[in-house]
């Protein structure tokens, strides 16, 4: 049985999509014809004039058919895809989507099964965990898989090769469509076994076709332990489970040698939720003299100590990219973020021990106040020596299962016609934006915005 898995815009072009490379990965090791098309590095690579739409700021022009039919003829791109899917005989056309995907991954659904009536078409990826009005729900979508899809698109696969109806299949962590309606089989409620995984299926994606031209994309760890305000990562991925060292440096060595690159960059939650067993991977990095780099992103911990930084960058560690967020006190407090104190301490040990500092800011958090902001560039120009990148600053967004979502009555936020959420007159999207512009043109001042996502 073929199965082909495709990404259609929004997605990153930096690296391939891990994502979509682990379900490959599954499936291929079940011994199916696997194709997979990453159309979004595609069309980045053949628009060229067009590349402004992948940056954070346009991002998004992809929410809606208009917004991407202002820059793409949409009708062309879906025939052009919809041919080289159907070219490969699928079976089954899995999509990988995102938030900002959505809107052309449920065109090609429509265009897919306007042309192969009997093709199954399943969803995946972070969008379907947020999946919640029926209104979002695509009769042209025969499975939602939610949260993790390791464990689940082999159980979907062995159902529709053995031609078993999925109409009333109760899988764990999808929504089926069965053909009247939905049918919400729960999230799953187990996590799979990351040791126990293929490596990423990468050997489908060109790597020379992303603008990142040195690391691998690479995962150390899955979940998180906090619990900030704002984030709904969290309750897609559970806890924190991170893979063994020995596991993590196989993988290494595998990539390496296929991509003939050394250095590798996580795209983990946080890379130090587990500091006993990032220390262990980087001994056994220094005791085999094994020639890897890898960053990531990660917490501004109190217990990120000197000690342990030099033994983190001896054992590889080239850069952490920390989500500091805010450098006011109170933002901070509310969101569940470390103190002041604490993300000092871990910027000034890293940097110290000749770890490239990265820092991700936010603008515009529901309780942020003017004076926040004050004390934000302050903190900034306090902390500048310890900081090598400010990277970047994004508009507090505020997702659907986050806690701020769930406490958007007290906090009196309100969202207007475009989904843009405010709170009276005094956070506005506008507002968020001043206040985002402010801080890159005063990071810019400091000489720490140097102009790139790390
Ligand atoms: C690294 C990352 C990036 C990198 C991209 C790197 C790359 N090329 O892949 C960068 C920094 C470029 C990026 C950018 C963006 N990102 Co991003 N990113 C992430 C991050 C931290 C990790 C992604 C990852 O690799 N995860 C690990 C893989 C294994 O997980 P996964 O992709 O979710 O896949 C699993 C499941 O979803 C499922 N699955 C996935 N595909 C499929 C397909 C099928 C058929 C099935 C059955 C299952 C399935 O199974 C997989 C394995 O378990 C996530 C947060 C997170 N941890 O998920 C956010 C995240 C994916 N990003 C997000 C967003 C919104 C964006 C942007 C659109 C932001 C913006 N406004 O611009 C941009 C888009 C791209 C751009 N403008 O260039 C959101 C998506 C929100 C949503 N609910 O859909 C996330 C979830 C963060 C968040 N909570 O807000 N991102
Ligand atoms: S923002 Fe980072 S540290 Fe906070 S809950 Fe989300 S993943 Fe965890």
């Amino acid at each position: 049985m073929n199965i082909v898995l495709a990404v259609v815009p929004l997605y990153g072009v930096d690296m391939p999509p891990l994502g979509a490379a682990y379900i490959a990965a599954v499936l291929e090791k079940e011994g199916y014809g696997i194709n997979v098309f990453c159309f979004n590095s595609e069309l980045y690579n053949q628009a060229r004039d067009k590349r402004f739409l992948w940056g954070w700021e346009a991002s998004g022009a992809w929410c809606s058919p208009e917004g991407i039919n202002r820059h793409f003829n949409v009708n062309d791109l879906l025939d052009k895809w919809s041919e080289k899917i159907l070219k490969c005989a699928p079976k089954i056309v899995g999509l990988s989507v995102n938030s900002h995907s959505r809107v052309l991954a449920n065109l090609l659904a429509d265009r897919l099964k306007n042309k192969k009536k009997d093709l199954y078409v399943i969803f995946g990826g972070p969008w379907c965990t947020e999946l919640a009005e029926p209104s979002e729900f695509n009769k042209n979508v025969d499975i939602y898989v939610r949260g993790e899809g390791e464990g689940v698109i082999p159980k979907i696969a062995k159902l529709i090769a053995g031609s078993e109806s999925i109409r009333d299949c109760s899988i764990e962590g999808t929504i089926v469509n069965t053909g009247v309606g939905f049918k919400d089989n729960r999230a799953n409620a187990s996590f799979v076994d990351i040791n126990k995984l293929p490596f990423p299926a990468l050997h489908f994606f060109d790597l020379n076709y992303y603008t990142n031209k040195t690391e691998i994309p690479i995962l150390f760890s899955r979940g998180c332990n906090y619990s900030c305000k704002f984030c709904t990562d969290k309750p897609m991925w559970g806890n924190y489970r991170t893979r063994n060292a020995e596991n993590i440096i196989e993988e290494m060595i595998k990539h390496s040698s296929i991509f003939n690159r050394t250095c590798f960059k996580s795209n983990d939650l946080l890379i130090n939720g587990d500091l006993k067993q990032l220390r262990y991977l980087s001994e056994i990095i220094i005791n085999e003299k094994l020639s890897f780099t890898w960053g990531g992103m990660a917490r501004a911990r109190s217990d990120m100590s000197g000690q342990l930084c030099a033994v983190l960058r001896k054992g590889g560690c080239s850069y952490l990219t920390y989500g500091i967020e805010s450098g006011a006190a109170r933002i901070l407090f509310h969101m569940g973020k470390p103190g002041k104190r604490d993300i000092v301490q871990a910027l000034k040990n890293s940097y110290k021990s000749g770890i490239k500092v990265n820092t991700l800011w936010m603008a515009g958090y529901p309780i942020e106040k003017w004076v926040d902001v004050l004390e934000t560039m302050l903190f900034l120009l306090r902390s500048r020596r310890y900081i090598h990148e400010f990277v970047a600053v994004s508009a507090c967004y505020i997702p659907r299962r986050s806690r701020l979502w769930q406490e958007r009555d007290k906090l009196r936020i309100e969202y207007d016609k475009n989904s843009d959420w405010h709170i009276g007159k005094s956070n506005t999207v506008s507002i968020r934006q001043l206040r985002r512009k402010i801080l890159f043109s005063f990071a810019r001042i400091l000489g720490i915005y140097k102009g790139g996502v790390q």
